[in-house]
């Protein structure tokens, strides 16, 4: 394997908790019952698919004027959570595993659907570890289609079949399988059974399992 690529919400961050309560804020206004189960569907969506979702939950259909508003509301309330965050909010062990491909001077892309992912590598201080950032302000298909972590081993100059994908969303890993890439699942095994190997989080994640990986041909 030559190319990693890392998810952002739930994988580095844990901002996923963050995108579950601006979201549950918002459906408790609309009364409609959300629970940190029905967010798993929300995880690696995009922000407009979350909310055609949530709308479809609710039974509600309403005009594009107050959809947009809605979506500028439940960002707002996002940004709020994340204009906290610093180096503290890494997940554990995250930069151990950057600093071990970094001083191997394997390359790594960031592959997000957020459109705020960006701020919030610079805010914790990772940025200078990727190579390339994929977010959702470039891609256009949105996971389970492969195209944010195509894009990402097309600028890291890798062939697909020989990235490795860390994702914490079940949509993530089908786009990170469709694509043609190892699939390593942050999470729980019940929820990313597709995933080609799966943790708990990256304590679980030995340096004898990264060498394993740079030493896979190809999946
Ligand atoms: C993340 C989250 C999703 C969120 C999406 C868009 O994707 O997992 O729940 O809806 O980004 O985020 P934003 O509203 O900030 O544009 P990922 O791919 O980083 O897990
Ligand atoms: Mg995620």
């Amino acid at each position: 394997m030559k190319g990693f690529i890392f998810d952002l919400d739930g994988v580095i961050v844990d901002t996923a908790r963050y995108h579950y309560l601006a979201w549950k804020h918002l459906a408790d206004q609309l009364g409609i019952p959300f629970t940190e189960a029905d967010n798993e569907r929300f995880k690696g969506v995009s922000r407009r698919r979350c909310l055609e979702i949530l709308l479809e939950m609710g039974g509600l259909q309403v005009p594009g004027e107050q959809f947009e508003a809605w979506l500028l509301e439940k960002n707002e309330d996002y940004l709020s959570y994340i204009s906290k965050m610093d180096a503290s909010e890494i997940l554990p062990e995250v930069p151990r595993v950057l600093e071990f491909l970094r001083e191997r001077d394997v390359p790594m892309a960031l592959g997000s659907a957020s459109k705020n992912a960006r701020p919030i590598l610079e805010k914790v201080g990772l940025a200078s570890y990727f190579r390339t950032v994929v977010d959702g302000n470039e891609v256009v298909k949105a996971k389970p289609d492969p195209q944010v972590f195509l894009m990402a081993a097309d600028r890291l100059g890798v062939a697909p079949a020989e990235c490795v994908v860390f994702e914490d969303a079940q949509a993530g890993i089908a786009a990170a399988n469709a694509a043609g890439m190892y699939s390593i699942g942050i999470g729980d095994a019940a929820v990313l059974g597709e995933a080609d190997r799966v943790f708990r989080d990256f304590t679980e994640i030995r340096p004898g399992f990264m060498e394993h990986l740079l030493q896979l041909e190809i999946k």
